[in-house]
């Protein structure tokens, strides 16, 4: 059994921080659960550019506000306590944002494995195969 409290994560190398968002990564691919799970907080007013080809990935909003904006259709959902959305599809998206932080736990399948910040497209890279 694994139990784990947020603050060992914060300050270690399993927090993530660019100028968009911070990521506390507290289930890991070395974790063998199938899939990873974070808490994730998205700067007020920021725009990340998403599109997970590799992954699949749950949100659920916990507080805060923001919107998103799938890039196909351009639809737009806000986002605030209670929602959740599920990027089935690997959906394109504009990650956006509000007044305040919005905070939200995520679990990403294929588990990342620590340090994925997105590529130019938005994109983490592909989980490696375990190696023989
Ligand atoms: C909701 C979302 O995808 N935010 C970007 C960061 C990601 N959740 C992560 O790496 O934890």
């Amino acid at each position: 059994m694994i139990v784990r409290n947020i603050n060992d994560v914060i300050g270690t190398s399993h927090e993530v921080k660019t100028d968009n968002w911070l990521s506390r990564r507290v289930l890991l691919a070395r974790d063998g659960m199938g899939f990873s799970f974070h808490e994730t907080v998205i700067f007020p007013g920021t725009e990340t550019h998403i599109h997970y080809c590799n992954h699949l990935e749950a949100v659920w909003c916990i507080e805060g506000d923001g919107e998103l904006e799938t890039t196909a259709d351009g639809r737009k959902y806000a986002l605030g306590p209670g929602v959740v959305y599920a990027l089935d599809q690997h959906d394109e998206h504009w990650l956006r944002g509000g007044k305040r932080p919005l905070r939200v736990i995520c679990v990403f399948n294929p588990p990342l494995t620590g340090q994925e910040v997105h590529d130019s497209a938005g994109v983490y890279p592909a989980a490696q195969p375990a190696s023989a």
